[in-house]
């Protein structure tokens, strides 16, 4: 069993230190209905009396100048970005643009992150945007953020994440907590479920296509929907770079890993590879897809199944009998996919069935080398209430599950599920507990890994309703810290979040100690622009101010200058009207928290320049005449003076 007690600091009082401090805590606990078991967990204010709560007294309620126990990482669905809460106190500390344009920072303008959103694109995509008129998509649909692991735990170094709208998965390096790769995953259509391989370590991102199409999708065959299928990718997580792909039936939703490496398993909701709503629900059951990793790297070592724009494409389909795949079948239309901390169990979300479905992995290899019903390895199916989504786990042999529809969380416990489909009288259900509402994704601290902690759930309602202030038709949505640290679960606080946290997962920061304060001054991020600096004699690490015009293109104009707390190096720059000028600006200040950023008024371009980063920006000088371009990121007692001005000068008539 994975060890959970962190002795994590709270406050500055680990949680041993507090146990021992309240001697007895045990005993004490019982008299509280466990709420002070927690030893440092988040007494429920409302399960405590007011003489009670000074034991746990701002345990949730972080004070002003005190570190939060934990980071945690949230997707933002159809905002496309990262964002970056402190756990318990639900206070946003950051947010990470990654599928979307950033206004503050330059995401998606900067040449920085247009060589990332750009660089690993298919030639539909370029196609698409050149024809539109732009160089990028301005969305994204991020459902699920992930952390790369080692041997079963987060290893703080990079956050995987998927773009359901644009079929991308992408990756933030967690030392800058900045995207570095961007994919455009070919031939599949919309990667929703995405999850890191688990053990040893992450060498693949598992990614579900969720829509089907045809496999040469050239408009030849699309009416006939027998040529539809849906693939499931590998992404070698080092490279970025699309490792295999399998064909299966029916569509792609949610997926897990197994903690050994063998295996991955995608929910599917449309086995029926119906196209409308009564087609995808008219089957009874649906299925769990079992991908068997090492036959799959055997077939592709071995060169078996077909190069489809630059990926090897395997057939894993039900008829196909492959040796890739195995199909159970559940309950129609399942949604969650969620591995057990306890190496064992994965829990499938009956979302239209009032079920979870428990498969024990183990007997996952009988389903490839015999004959047996692939339902053998069905050990649970604990009826929990309306909806079931997605299931969180501690480290105590309990899960979570969110009830869509009956707006719920229900704790219920996994051997007890077991033994009651044994026929043992025992009911696995151990408390449920009121969200608001609607929740979606739900979860513990570290709970998708083998630290699975006992203490914070946090659930992601999709309505708010009556919970805030009312801001109009468009709402918050609700997320929810709950302390689960006790028998009971008990609500502490609603976090209004701004669309949509499908999901998120929480880490510890021991492992995120690689984090910098300033970045690195050769840092791969500018590397490019680093190349063309020293080609045009620019020392970007000195202070310097250079105005460079193309040998070749005369149109062309490259401007160098650093900052300083207050002041550019340049104070004004002259370019010819229609030139395209690209403004590089390296940030020499070296303290702590000192960003600045270049905006240039009344040209759609802004930058943030972080501490010794280097930013560029390529705009065309359209109008002539004075432009005034300025710092927009506070920096100093003379931050407004801190601008210069643009001369561009009118073409000789
Ligand atoms: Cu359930 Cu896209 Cu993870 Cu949302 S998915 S809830
Ligand atoms: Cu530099 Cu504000
Ligand atoms: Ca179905």
């Amino acid at each position: 069993m994975p060890d959970n007690d962190h002795s994590h600091e709270r406050n500055g009082l680990s949680r041993r230190t507090l146990l021992g401090a309240t001697a007895g805590g045990a005993a004490l606990a019982g008299a509280f209905g466990g709420r002070l078991s927690l030893a440092g967990g988040a007494a429920g204010v409302a399960a405590l009396s007011a003489g009670a709560a000074t034991a746990a007294e701002g345990s949730f309620n972080v004070a002003p100048g005190q570190l939060d126990e934990y980071y945690g990482f949230w997707s933002s669905g159809q905002t496309g970005e990262v964002r970056i809460l402190g756990i318990p106190s639900m206070r946003e500390l950051m947010r990470i643009p990654v599928f979307n344009r950033c206004s503050a920072t330059g995401w998606g303008a900067t040449n920085e992150s247009l060589r990332i959103l750009t660089e690993n694109m298919t030639e539909k995509t370029k196609k698409h945007l050149a024809a539109n008129g732009k160089k990028v998509h301005d969305n994204g649909d991020l459902h699920h953020v992930h952390m790369s692991f080692t041997d079963g735990k987060y290893d703080g170094r990079y956050l995987y994440m998927n773009d359901k709208a644009n079929t991308r998965v992408a990756r933030v390096r967690c030392d800058v907590m900045k995207a570095d790769k961007i994919l455009e995953i070919p031939n599949a259509k919309a990667i929703h479920g995405m999850r890191p391989q688990k053990f040893p370590r992450t060498n693949y991102i598992f990614a579900n296509g969720e829509d089907e199409a045809p496999l040469v999708n050239d408009g030849k065959t699309m009416s006939d929907t027998t040529t539809y299928v849906n693939l499931f990718s590998a992404i070698n997580a080092d490279e970025m770079k699309v490792a295999w792909q399998v064909i299966v039936s029916g569509n792609l939703d949610n997926c897990d890993a197994d903690y050994e490496g063998k295996w991955a398993f995608s929910t599917s909701y449309n086995s029926e590879m119906g196209m409308t709503l009564a087609d995808m629900t008219a089957a009874e059951m649906d299925h769990v897809v079992v991908f068997n990793i090492a036959e799959i790297e055997k077939a592709v070592a071995a060169g078996e199944g077909q190069e489809l724009n630059g990926v090897r494409v395997l057939d894993g389909r039900k008829d196909a009998k492959s040796k890739f795949t195995r199909y159970i079948p559940v309950a129609n239309n399942p949604h969650g996919c969620n591995m057990a901390p306890d190496k064992k169990h994965l829990c499938i979300g009956g979302k239209l069935s009032p079920t979870v479905t428990v498969l024990d992995v183990t007997k996952f290899d009988a389903l490839f080398t015999s004959d047996v019903d692939p339902r053998s390895a069905v050990v649970a199916e604990p009826e929990l209430g309306l909806g079931p989504l997605h299931t969180a786990f501690d480290g105590r042999g309990n899960a979570y599950t969110s009830l869509f529809l009956d707006s719920q969380v229900v704790k219920w416990n996994i051997e007890d599920a077991i033994k009651a489909y044994a026929g043992e009288k025992v009911d696995p259900i151990k408390d449920k507990l009121d969200v608001q509402y609607q929740p979606g994704h739900l979860k513990t601290v570290e709970g998708e890994t083998l630290d699975a902690a006992n203490n914070w759930l946090v659930c992601l309602c999709k309505f708010s309703k009556d919970r805030f202030l009312n801001v109009g038709p468009l709402k918050a949505e609700n997320d929810q810290l709950i302390d689960i640290s006790g028998d009971k679960m008990v609500l502490v606080h609603d976090g209004p979040t701004f669309a949509e946290p499908h999901d998120a997962i929480a880490v510890h920061p021991s492992k995120l100690t690689n984090i910098k304060s300033v970045w690195d001054r050769q840092d791969p991020m500018w590397a490019e622009t680093r190349k063309q600096a020293e080609a045009d004699g620019v020392n970007l690490d000195e202070w310097q101010d250079s105005v460079i015009r193309d040998k070749d293109d005369p149109t062309k104009v490259r401007v160098y200058m650093s900052s300083q707390a207050p002041s550019f190096s340049l104070e004004s720059f002259t370019v010819n009207e229609g030139d395209e000028v690209t403004v590089t600006i390296t940030n020499l200040d070296d303290i702590d928290d000192l960003t600045h950023g270049f905006t240039m008024g009344n040209h759609g371009v802004a930058m943030e320049i972080s501490a010794q980063a280097t930013s560029s920006v390529t705009f065309v000088a359209a109008n002539p005449g004075v432009y005034w371009y300025y710092c927009q990121w506070f920096c100093h007692a003379l931050h407004m003076e801190m601008r210069g001005r643009m001369f561009v000068t009118p073409k000789a008539t």
